[in-house]
């Protein structure tokens, strides 16, 4: 029998491709490097900066998985959750950041775009010099995005848009914001357009007062009027599979992130728990601090084992979208709890900015909710086991 690595319990080493792993390193030493020194003061003042886009884009961390004939790298799936990790590891807000652009701007404008759309935006989204953001939550419809009020009405030579978007990773920045609206021309189906910072009528304010996720820039996107010819419309597709075609994969690319943030809580509630000493010997020592090692632990390396099985089924376009909900769903909810006890740990400590637990902590919150929360996951696997849905 082999040894046992408490860091990579099940040896995922041995089941990571050589690209795979020199993507991993290379995501690593960039989070660690250029992220890590500037994420404390970044959450305490609530700024995001946007030349991290940049950096990430020179890193080839955005659209990873878009061709390369369109500034992407052609990477597999499980390259873009392994990425995912790197980044979570230091900030669920800058895995954001990362995986709207890849996921929720890229690939729609790749999958469903004409080969305009392609060429005019995937190669500056892909270096960073572009900023996007994706909207279908709105003030009134979030976990029932079909219950959307925005509506795109057509005119002779294009539609035009009227509506609000809520919590819109990205949107204060953005340079393109692909949006999802009710479409009076194709039979009020939802259909995406492709909307660009400066139109007459698009504004994107911030939110402010976030008590997690403060890393990452969200905003509002109202359409007072926006007039837009007819290639803003992405031709590709229609209907509510458009928006969740993406949502599959970041959703997917989360369920990795968020072992990341939790590894990182791990690793620290293991240092702190051997440096402190309480009662005459080190924390790490008692029984209860072990078993809350041993279950963090042990919640990452599963979690990831099936991260990294549904990955290789993306990779081979056999993927289905319950399998992506269980990850998501199990990951977040896993990763939040680990990093409660890791804060937990910590004691006192716990609660300081200098020790991060607290900062993942609360940017998981933002995690279990948004791309579908916690219990919404649960319905979708209920209803998938039943065949009976229970939303409404
Ligand atoms: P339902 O009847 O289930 O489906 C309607 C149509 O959509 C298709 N579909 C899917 N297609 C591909 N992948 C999936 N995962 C799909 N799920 C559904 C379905 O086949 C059907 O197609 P068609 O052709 O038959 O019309 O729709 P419903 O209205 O009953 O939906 C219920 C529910 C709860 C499953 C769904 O609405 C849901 O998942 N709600 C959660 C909403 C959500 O995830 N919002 C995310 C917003 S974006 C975001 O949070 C970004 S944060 C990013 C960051 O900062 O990192
Ligand atoms: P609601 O849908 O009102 O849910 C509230 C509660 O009710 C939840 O606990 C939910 O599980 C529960 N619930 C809802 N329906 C049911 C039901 N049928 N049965 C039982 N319980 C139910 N959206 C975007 O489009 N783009 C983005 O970039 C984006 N970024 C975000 C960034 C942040 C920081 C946050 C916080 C959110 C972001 N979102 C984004 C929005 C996010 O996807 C939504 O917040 C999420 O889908 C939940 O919607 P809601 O907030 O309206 O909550």
């Amino acid at each position: 029998l082999g040894r046992f690595d408490w860091e990579d319990p099940f040896r995922m080493e041995l089941q990571l491709s050589e690209e795979e792993r020199m993507l991993r390193d290379g995501a690593r030493a960039y989070a660690q490097e250029r992220l890590m020194p500037r994420v404390t003061a970044a959450y305490r003042e609530e700024e995001t900066d946007p030349a991290i886009f940049r950096e990430m884009g020179e890193m080839g961390l955005l659209g990873a998985t878009v061709p390369e004939e369109y500034g992407g790298l052609g990477a597999s799936y499980v390259s873009y959750g392994l990425i995912a990790r790197e980044i979570e590891r230091v900030d669920s807000g800058y895995r954001s950041m990362m995986s709207v652009q890849s996921s929720l701007v890229m690939y729609p404008i790749y999958a469903y775009g004409s080969e305009e759309q392609r060429r005019r935006y995937l190669p500056g989204l892909a270096t960073g010099a572009l900023i996007g953001c994706f909207g279908l939550t709105e003030p009134d419809a979030g976990s029932d995005p079909a219950g959307m009020k925005t509506t795109a009405r057509k005119t002779a030579t294009g539609y035009v848009l009227n509506g609000s978007k809520m919590w819109i990773s990205n949107a204060p920045i953005a340079d393109v914001f692909v949006v999802w609206a009710k479409s009076e021309a194709h039979g009020g189906k939802i259909r995406g357009f492709v909307l660009e910072k400066g139109m007459k009528g698009l504004s994107a304010p911030k939110i402010g007062g976030k008590l997690s996720l403060r890393a990452s820039i969200t905003g509002e996107i109202v359409m007072d009027s926006v007039e837009v010819g007819e290639e803003a419309l992405l031709p590709g597709v229609e209907g509510l599979k458009g928006p969740f075609g993406c949502l599959n994969r970041a959703r997917y690319g989360i369920s990795w992130g968020v072992l990341g943030a939790a590894e990182a809580c791990l690793h620290a509630a293991r240092q702190y728990g051997l440096d402190r000493k309480q009662f005459g010997r080190p924390l790490a020592r008692t029984q209860l601090y072990q078993l809350k090692l041993a279950n963090m632990m042990t919640d990452i390396s599963l979690g990831a084992q099936a991260s990294l099985r549904v990955g290789r089924l993306l990779d081979e376009a056999n993927a289905a979208p319950e399998m992506i909900s269980i990850v998501k769903r199990n990951n977040c909810g896993k990763a939040l709890e680990a990093a409660r006890h890791a804060r937990d740990m910590h004691g006192g400590n716990g609660i300081q900015e200098d020790f991060h637990v607290m900062r993942h902590m609360a940017n998981l919150e933002t995690v279990n909710t948004y791309e579908g929360t916690h219990d919404v996951h649960a319905l979708i696997l209920g209803r998938a086991i039943t065949g009976l849905q229970a939303f409404f």
